[in-house]
């Protein structure tokens, strides 16, 4: 089938060109799609998630309906250039991290893989926010990326959603998954009929108690008040009371007798926000005329709950005030099912109702057939001490599924320079089966393959430089280091530490000091709108650009710059060009990270903790391939239980330390930046530093400086590069994808 143009190609405009592509693929997935589900496949997998961070979707699913070439080259015949037609394409504004961003890889692989799953969540119209920076600070707009024409498919599936005192109408938009040379999957997103994009004014400020016209606005609306509260749980009832109805009515054209529902249906729960489905399914199906006992069991068949984070304070918890006004039907369920664990169980730390919060993650693990954590460190440390009282009741739920990304997204798409080299060198069965990228080991001495890798990183670098030009006006010296942190905002990520690495180099540099080569140090953030300190990191960040950046002194041996409204489109960019990856959050912390994974398929070298997914990286590439340092997460775990870190400590006996720690209040940053936000921060870490920046600070600064040392040997630093690539198959979201279904899903 032939894209059909409005007109010759060549005068054609890139959107008209764009609006033809895009009805074109649309047409081809339509079709597809058709196919397989007149296999009439029994069970189903149905990935609920309040995320899905899913980035542009013109070029990926070229790739993946295997048209890429020919269109590009079609387009190029024509004088028009694909890169720039994609440029027009807006970026879905449905996600804000890993975990948004792991169920967009997770859906790829389900359809590349010929699974038969869905993903279902909610059509914000204005997402997360857009970053802008004024005044070195952070500020939030509506990001509005529904255009007239857009991937998004208008279907005739409406439901009634009750909530207390009222209802509203829903209506499901599809936007189509196709798998790399494979079948073609849906994203559901709920939208409620009634929103109104008008009632938000000046920033991301409206009514929060106006919920049939605020529910699909925003994801993540601001919860430091009860209304943005209570919304989050009106947001989390609508998507997944749509989801359950959606999936018995599919399991019923399936030949369901709902009774059958777990041969038909398994939920993959991820994290706690899609967790009111266990309560809402058990009530749909007493609505059905189902015994409460029969309906708890074949919901405990059929729901399975992702953990991503052992952070107590992201563990939701709801007051049952909130739960009573907005769905006051599910109170008395959630009631019944707090009851049978009294009974059942003696261990009172689990139960779900604890001075009256609902604790989600309890709700999961009881009702739940299975628990994953996302990393070997993360689940062994769910096993042993986190959800441990949980492990002792069930040790058979709990089980491992390490994360994965998609290679087509994050080599084919975003690398085709490294893509082609690795083509030449091993042939493009890499792109069917990860694991063959082993094959590129037997290269590691060549000096001519470690040449040519250094020259697609070297391009990369210059690709970068354009597109932040371009799109930011910021200049990048492409013969500097590319250092990269680019993660959501954090202090257990730890972007303070890197920044009072900033410092240390800054007066490094003014002490005469010179590095080699000069250093840029990349960062792209945002940070949650009410998370008070990540702003104030934000705020020194951007200070410290432009103090640095005024400085003739410094300013020619090193940068900082801070992407602006970091997103999948900019890590597409970043990624590939990146020199070194910053994985520095604080052991025990970050549940497993993916930028990690993203960042070694791209040929970066990685100064980490052993964290997360780290540690599984590190034990595949070996130390001499990676830069671990910092304590380790028994450690770490240690001093939180003796509650004996004590920062300040650090700050008296550190001289390094001492003295970054005070730029930050001194006179030349307060004359940049705000001298509140500046004291804050300044406060934070002296006086709590509550994720140990300080206790690691020396260690992280050394292994830095070992590491700039040692990217001058360009072909010794290109070997590192090339084993880093070679063991990137693992962590393939294939991979990652056939293991829940062997051991989870079982489609
Ligand atoms: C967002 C909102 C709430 Cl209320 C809670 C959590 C989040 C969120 O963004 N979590 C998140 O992104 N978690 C990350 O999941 C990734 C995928 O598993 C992990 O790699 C990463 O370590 C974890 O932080």
């Amino acid at each position: 089938m032939a894209v059909s143009y409005p007109k010759e190609l060549s005068k054609c405009s890139n959107e008209e060109i764009y609006l033809a592509l895009l009805e074109h693929v649309k047409k081809l997935a339509a079709q597809k799609a058709g196919k397989d589900t007149a296999e009439k496949e029994k069970k189903k997998l149905y990935y609920i998630s309040a995320e899905f961070l899913i980035g542009k979707l013109l070029s990926n699913n070229l790739i993946n309906l295997g048209i890429y070439e020919e269109v590009r080259k079609e387009l190029e015949d024509a004088g028009k250039s694909l890169s720039e037609i994609e440029e027009l394409e807006p970026e879905p504004s449905l996600g804000n991290g890993g975990l948004g961003r792991l169920a967009a890889c997770f859906l790829d692989s389900i359809a590349t893989l010929g699974l038969n799953g869905d993903g279902v969540g909610l059509n914000y119209h204005y997402g997360l926010f857009r970053q802008v920076f004024e005044n070195n600070a952070q500020k939030e707009l509506p990001n509005p990326w529904i255009e007239k024409e857009s991937w998004l498919t208008k279907t005739d599936k409406t439901y009634t959603i009750p909530f207390g005192g009222f209802s509203v109408q829903s209506r499901m938009y599809d936007i189509d998954v196709t798998g790399y040379e494979n079948r073609t999957n849906k994203l559901h997103l709920f939208d409620i009929e009634s929103v109104d994009e008008d009632i938000v004014k000046e920033g991301i400020s409206f009514d929060k108690t106006d919920i049939k016209k605020n529910l699909t606005l925003f994801l993540y609306p601001d919860d430091s008040d009860d209304d943005g509260r209570i919304l989050r749980v009106y947001q989390q009832y609508f998507m997944v009371s749509n989801a359950a109805r959606l999936i018995l009515d599919e399991a019923k054209e399936r030949g369901s007798d709902i009774y059958d529902l777990a041969d038909y249906a398994v939920i993959q729960i991820n994290d706690t926000h899609p967790t009111m489905v266990i309560p809402e399914l058990v009530r749909l199906l007493m609505e059905e005329g189902l015994l409460i006992d029969e309906a708890i069991d074949i919901v405990r068949k059929t729901c399975a709950y992702t953990n991503h984070t052992i952070l107590a304070e992201a563990l939701e918890k709801w007051p049952i005030g909130y739960l009573e006004r907005a769905v006051p039907q599910l109170m008395p369920i959630i009631r019944q099912l707090d009851n049978r664990i009294r009974k059942e169980v003696r261990d009172e730390s689990t139960y779900i109702i604890q001075d009256g919060l609902v604790h989600m993650a309890n709700l999961d693990i009881h009702y739940g057939f299975s628990v994953n954590g996302v990393a070997y460190l993360h689940t062994e440390i769910l096993k042993n001490s986190e959800l441990k009282n949980f492990y002792q009741l069930y040790p058979e739920k709990f089980n491992n599924k390490t994360n994965g990304i998609t290679f087509r997204r994050w080599l084919l798409h975003a690398n085709p320079k490294l893509t082609e080299l690795i083509t030449e060198l091993i042939g493009d069965g890499f792109k069917k089966d990860a694991t063959e990228l082993e094959k590129l080991a037997q290269f590691a001495e060549d000096e001519a393959v470690q040449t040519r890798l250094l020259e697609v990183k070297q391009s990369a670098k210059c690709e970068l430089k354009d597109y932040l030009k371009r799109t930011q006006n910021i200049e990048l010296d492409e013969h500097s280091v590319f250092d990269i942190q680019i993660k959501r905002l954090h202090e257990y990520k730890r972007q303070q530490m890197n920044a009072l690495y900033v410092i240390h180099k800054y007066f490094d540099i003014k002490a005469g000091n010179l590095p080699k080569r000069p250093i840029t140090v990349i960062f792209g953030a945002k940070a949650a709108p009410a998370y008070i300190i990540a702003k104030d990191i934000i705020h020194l960040i951007l200070c410290l650009q432009e103090l640095i950046a005024n400085d003739p002194q410094v300013s020619p041996y090193l940068k900082v710059v801070m992407v602006e409204n970091y997103n999948v489109t900019a890590a597409e960019k970043l990624i590939p060009a990146c020199d070194i990856d910053e994985q520095i959050s604080l052991a025990s912390k970050e549940a497993s990270g993916t930028g990690n994974m993203k960042f070694m398929l791209n040929g970066a070298v990685t100064i980490g903790t052993m964290d997360g997914a780290n540690v599984e990286i590190a034990q595949l590439v070996g130390e001499d391939n990676i830069y671990i340092f910092g304590e380790s997460s028994e450690t770490v775990m240690e001093h939180y239980a003796k509650a004996d870190y004590v920062s300040k400590d650090y700050y008296e006996k550190d001289e390094d330390i001492r003295r970054a720690v005070d730029f930050i209040v001194s006179d030349e940053l307060k004359r940049i930046g705000n001298e509140e936000y500046l004291e804050r921060l300044h406060h934070e870490l002296i006086s709590k530093d509550w994720f140990m920046t300080l206790l690691d600070w020396r260690d992280y600064m050394e292994t830095k400086e070992r590491m700039f040392a040692d990217y001058e040997e360009r072909l010794k630093w290109a070997k590192k590069m090339l084993i880093n690539i070679s063991q990137a198959g693992f962590f393939s979201s294939d991979r990652t994808i056939a293991q829940y279904n062997e051991d989870i899903w079982k489609l």
